[in-house]
């Protein structure tokens, strides 16, 4: 279904550029956060899918942890044009966390703590796409990069992966998140270069 898998360390077919057009390479990992950063502890941490009939599927962090977890490399391209290769991850995918939701609602929106928003269709949180990633090269993911847990949607722009995630609330209209009210780019495909609203 995805035209990209993101499980394969960003290589293409050979000859295809790795890099999205205007990024640039970089071997740190930047911190972008609109705001300070929250400290949220795993015992009072929990994450929620709520559809749009209002049905609310709640992990608490021993749930979330004992559900099958996935290690993966992906790509990063963040809009302000830094890209960072091949970083792997440890999360659960949103095909596991979407297994017993019954919806029909076409648009997300993720819920940060914090109060932070993004948008981004349903279709683009499934079929290995996404995840709720918990650890970062091999370490538990720290709280300026989102921990205790942050989603990660590696084919859209990096502010779609909302840090510090605490829900999805299942949509049946599109909702602007925070930066997409700013005027980014509703979708953020790095590979067609949506990075504001007309692009
Ligand atoms: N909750 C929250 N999530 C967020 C942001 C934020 O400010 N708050 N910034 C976004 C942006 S613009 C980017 S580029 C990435 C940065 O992730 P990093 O700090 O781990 O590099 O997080 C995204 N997710
Ligand atoms: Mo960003």
């Amino acid at each position: 279904m995805g035209i990209v898998s993101p499980g394969f360390s960003g290589r293409r077919r050979t000859g295809a550029p790795e890099l999205p057009p205007g990024q640039y390479l970089t071997e740190d990992f930047p911190v972008l956060s609109a705001g300070p950063t929250p400290r949220v502890a795993r015992d009072a941490w929990e994450f929620t899918i709520t559809t749009e009939a209002g049905v609310r599927h709640r992990w608490d962090w021993t749930a979330f942890r004992a559900l099958p977890a996935e290690r993966f490399t992906v790509d990063l391209h963040c809009v302000t044009k830094w890209s960072k290769l091949g970083t792997a991850w440890e999360g659960v995918s949103l095909d596991t966390l979407f297994a017993d939701v019954e919806s029909t609602a076409e648009y997300a929106l993720a819920h940060s703590y914090g109060g932070y928003t993004t948008n981004l269709p349903v279709q683009d949180l499934l079929d290995g796409q996404a995840w709720i990633a918990f650890r970062y090269d091999g370490e538990e993911l720290n709280a300026e990069h989102g921990g205790p847990a942050r989603l990660l949607v590696p084919h859209l722009y990096l502010w779609k992966s909302a840090k510090w995630v605490r829900g999805l609330q299942l949509l049946d209209a599109d909702e602007p998140g925070f930066w997409e009210t700013a005027g980014y780019h509703d979708y953020g495909d790095p590979w067609r270069e949506q990075r504001y609203w007309g692009d």
